[in-house]
């Protein structure tokens, strides 16, 4: 099922016993009016052919006929273009100053998450760089949620602590966001040895992008993983650019999905979301039965590597505009429900029209959030909060008088 919308299992932290609890929850089910909610539901089946994947040290692969039906198509377009508007309206509040920080977005990249989240539930744990914003809505997280961290707000993902690369949901298995390129994928091999030494059946995906796959610990990570046959995805997001470096210049390799040498890897098109989801669904599979698998995504960033960079110096518009062209993931799966008749085109403009006024409702919202209280800046720091008793209040620093209250963990 796509992210979300409609229901979906979840947990919910029992604050008496510090244990989450199984519930069905009802996600996001705003912005829906442009067609009735049967047609979200509808399961009226379509098969659909997807690009080759290419294959390295594995006899098969993903299905290539990937079914799907009316309604997961109707989500999958209502969830990317959501993503998309709420990076826009993020690229747009950080050049008006009230958001601060760093940031990252992902527009472009939105079939990653939601053909990934189509095939898992959130059982399955996730870990990310800090180009979160659309993998956090696909974990269930709301674009106020997003909005308010950026803003600083304590309705934020991490109560306004943490900023654009720290969002985080733990209910739901997202473990981050997460700012220094590379740390968080060893940390995505201890969440898949955590799901096999608890013998759940479920899996870890690590998320990080082409420049990161160079860095060192990430070979630690697949050595390990592949020794003790842990249930880890890599997925290495190729947006073709580390920075300002293509990915043809920083690695001697720029095969992704095969650089794993002894781990067997796939070649994924990262903008179908259909193509995602049947490689996703792969995966899990895989690994549950004999280890660790790489999945090289496919993808492209619209916007700069960062807020501070245009993005143009290192890439030429056409370059842009051609992926635009000829591969978006929002126009392709836009094209896939027409082609099959599952809407017309006036239903879809029709959604877009009421999910740009949602968000822009669910930015208002964050903007009436209030910032954190000064107390948070001894919180989350240490289980136990040490307050004044910390060391270089002791060594002469001047002393601060704590506010009541400062202490509860995040
Ligand atoms: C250890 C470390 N080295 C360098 C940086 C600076 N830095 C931030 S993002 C980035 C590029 C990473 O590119 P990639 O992994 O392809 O991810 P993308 O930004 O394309 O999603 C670099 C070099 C950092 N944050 N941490
Ligand atoms: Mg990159």
């Amino acid at each position: 099922m796509v992210p979300g919308v409609l229901r979906r299992l979840s947990k919910k932290l029992n604050a008496e016993t510090g244990r989450y609890a199984v519930q069905s929850v009802q996600l996001q089910c705003r912005a829906f009016s442009a067609l009735p909610q049967e047609a979200y539901e509808s399961e009226e089946r379509i098969k659909v052919t997807v690009n080759p994947y290419k294959l390295h040290r594995l006899e098969e692969g993903p299905e290539r006929e990937v079914e799907t039906t009316k309604g997961e198509l109707l989500q999958m377009f209502r969830s990317m273009y959501q993503m998309r508007r709420m990076e826009l309206a993020a690229d747009l509040l950080y050049k008006q100053k009230l958001a601060r920080g760093f940031l990252h977005l992902a527009d472009g990249q939105e079939a990653v998450p939601v053909g990934m989240e189509a095939a898992l539930d959130f059982d399955d744990s996730i870990i990310q760089s800090y180009r979160d914003h659309c993998t956090f809505i696909g974990r269930g997280g709301t674009v106020k949620e997003v909005i308010a961290e950026l803003l600083g707000r304590v309705d934020g993902a991490a109560r306004g602590l943490g900023g654009s690369m720290h969002l985080y949901k733990r209910e739901h298995n997202f473990f981050g966001g997460e700012g220094i390129v590379g740390t968080h994928i060893p940390l995505g091999a201890g969440l898949a040895f955590a799901h096999k030494y608890r013998k759940d059946g479920h899996v870890a995906f690590a998320l990080y992008g082409d420049g990161a796959a160079n860095q060192g610990q990430a070979a630690e990570a697949y050595n390990m993983a592949a020794i003790w046959k842990l249930p880890c995805v890599f997925v290495i997001e190729n947006n073709h650019f580390g920075m300002g470096t293509s990915d043809t210049r920083a690695a001697k390799s720029a095969k992704y999905f095969t650089r794993g040498d002894y781990i067997p890897g796939v070649w994924v098109d990262g903008m179908d979301a259909l193509s995602v989801k049947s490689a996703t669904a792969f995966a899990k599979k895989y690994v549950l039965e004999n280890g660790p698998l790489m999945l090289e995504m496919d993808t492209y960033r619209y916007h700069g590597h960062s807020i501070s960079d245009p993005g143009s110096t290192y890439r030429t518009r056409d370059e842009i505009q051609g992926v635009r062209r000829a591969r978006d993931p929002i126009e392709h799966v836009r094209t896939l429900i027409l082609e099959h008749e599952l809407a017309e085109p006036g239903d879809l403009k029709r959604m877009e029209k009421e999910i740009k006024k949602d968000v822009q409702k669910q930015i208002d919202e964050a903007k009436e959030s209030k910032a954190p209280p000064i107390e948070d800046l001894w919180n989350n720091i240490y289980q136990d909060p040490m307050g004044a008793k910390m060391r270089p209040m002791e060594i002469g620093l001047p002393k601060i008088q704590l506010p009541k209250g400062s202490g509860s963990a995040l």
